[in-house]
């Protein structure tokens, strides 16, 4: 049992779920441009239709209300809600008007994700990220969509995992706008967003009042194999720090400390020494501003021992460990013990689980029905852990990822994280089993 303010959400995010590219006056976003070559996504599938959401947003309200969430957690089009001239579009901004309508009438929370990757095309034009013009931009957008959103929406999140943004957008290039930086760019580019997540969380305090806001970073847990202190001790310490065989992907600190603690890592101005982007008293005063919560995206983590003379060593996985339909996710349940701990431990901020899902090979039974036992096996494994260290640590909620099928970006329409399964020919929705085990563990406010 969870405590009694927990909530309990699905999560989603606008290119993923809407369709309607088009639609009135939507400008065109690095996905919008990035799927265009189709050999970018493994099924040369796009956004242009998935869910059908921009249209059916008020059946997504009532599976929710069904589901019996407490939030739903979705992200804003930014390409919906400015014209070509960064002025308000008004049409697009209704969308988001009347399905916080929709969701408040039906008991549900908005949380609104302010940038879940769809930059408008024309300001990665401009150099996204690596241009300092960005900040402006992302002020004058946060500012149109919480004064849109006055009075209906009081919980943001500003940008959902930074990590990939930076590290698939610009390192490894498999997502968009797939434009290599080099390590100048990518950390001016770094420092950039996180000015983007405080001058925003600055515009929701001045306009929403009784605001939370929140950062979203992912991250893959450094997980003791087994209970031991000095072996725990060293996994936390390499959670998080700069090692060099991390990827940028994982680097928890060199997003996290600058938000949370008011300042980069120390090795972090050792190791970049020579790339280092400028960086002001006011800019970290800027990109810590205090915020409430601590978001994070846990899907999966890595196992590691002590070797003979007592060192790190990450444990392989064994052929045939449980797996998702996808290579990076591995069934490892304490992602939601350790994770939290440490993380508490570091930031000393309450934690909500912003997402966490499995992917599945679905499909429809020959009744009619999607079964997914092994997807209703996953959340129940990681809700039991996550009960277990929400007695040490303020947990204070957790979004399955995801409410639909839908476009799994470079992995296009293949991979499958929904409670609801889409037959993205026609946006037909069937509940899947693991949508009623979910409903069943909300009833009970755990499992
Ligand atoms: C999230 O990202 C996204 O927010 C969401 O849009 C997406 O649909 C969902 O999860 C499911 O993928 O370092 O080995 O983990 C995905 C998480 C994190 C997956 C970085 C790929 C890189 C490999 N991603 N990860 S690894």
């Amino acid at each position: 049992m969870f405590s009694k303010d927990f909530i309990f959400g699905a999560a989603t995010a606008a290119y993923q779920i809407e369709g309607s590219i088009d639609a009135d006056n939507k400008l065109e976003s690095i996905w919008d441009r990035f799927t265009k070559n189709k050999k970018n996504v493994i099924d040369g599938s796009d956004g242009s239709f998935v869910c059908d959401s921009y249209k059916r947003y008020k059946e997504d309200v009532a599976l929710l209300k069904e589901l019996g969430v407490d939030v739903y957690r979705f992200s804003i089009a930014w390409t919906r809600v400015i014209d070509e001239n960064n002025n308000p579009n008004l049409i697009g901004i209704n969308y988001y008007v009347n399905l916080c309508k929709e969701l408040i009438k039906n008991g549900i929370r908005p949380i609104v994700t302010l940038y879940h990757w769809d930059m408008p095309q024309f300001l990665m034009d401009k150099g996204g990220f690596t241009n300092d013009e960005i900040v402006s931009y992302f002020e004058k957008y946060t500012d149109i969509v919480t004064k849109a959103l006055n009075g209906l929406v009081k919980d943001y999140i500003t940008i959902n995992e930074p990590q990939c943004i930076i590290f698939m957008g610009h390192d490894a290039c498999l997502f968009a706008p797939g434009i290599k930086y080099s390590e100048k760019e990518i950390l001016k580019a770094i420092h950039n967003l996180l000015k983007c997540h405080g001058i925003a969380t600055k515009v929701i305090r001045k306009n929403v009042e009784n605001s939370t806001v929140g950062f979203a970073p992912c991250s893959r847990p450094v997980i003791p194999s087994v209970k031991d202190k000095e072996l725990e001790e060293k996994c936390y310490e390499r959670y998080f720090s700069l090692d060099k065989n991390d990827e940028y992907s994982n680097t928890v600190s060199i997003y996290s400390d600058p938000v949370f603690l008011g300042d980069y890592p120390k090795e972090y101005y050792v190791q970049f020494k020579d790339s280092l982007p400028n960086i002001t008293k006011d800019d970290l005063e800027l990109i810590s501003q205090p915020v409430d919560y601590i978001y994070q995206n846990y899907y999966s983590g890595n196992y590691y021992s002590l070797d003979k003379n007592n060192n790190l060593v990450k444990d392989d996985f064994y052929f045939g460990h449980p797996e998702g339909n996808i290579d990076w996710l591995q069934v490892v349940p304490e992602t939601l013990y350790y994770g939290p701990k440490f993380l508490y431990r570091r930031y000393k901020k309450p934690i909500i689980i912003s997402e966490n899902g499995f992917c599945n090979v679905d499909f429809v039974s020959l009744d009619g029905n999607v079964h997914d036992p092994q997807r209703i096996d996953y959340v129940k494994r990681y809700l039991m852990e996550l009960e277990k260290i929400s007695k040490e640590v303020p947990i204070k909620g957790y979004f399955y990822w995801s409410l639909f099928d839908n476009f799994e970006w470079n992995s296009g329409l293949r991979k499958r994280f929904g409670l609801v399964y889409v037959d993205y020919r026609n946006g037909t929705r069937i509940k899947k089993d693991s949508f009623y085990e979910y409903k069943k563990i909300i009833k009970n406010r755990g499992l």
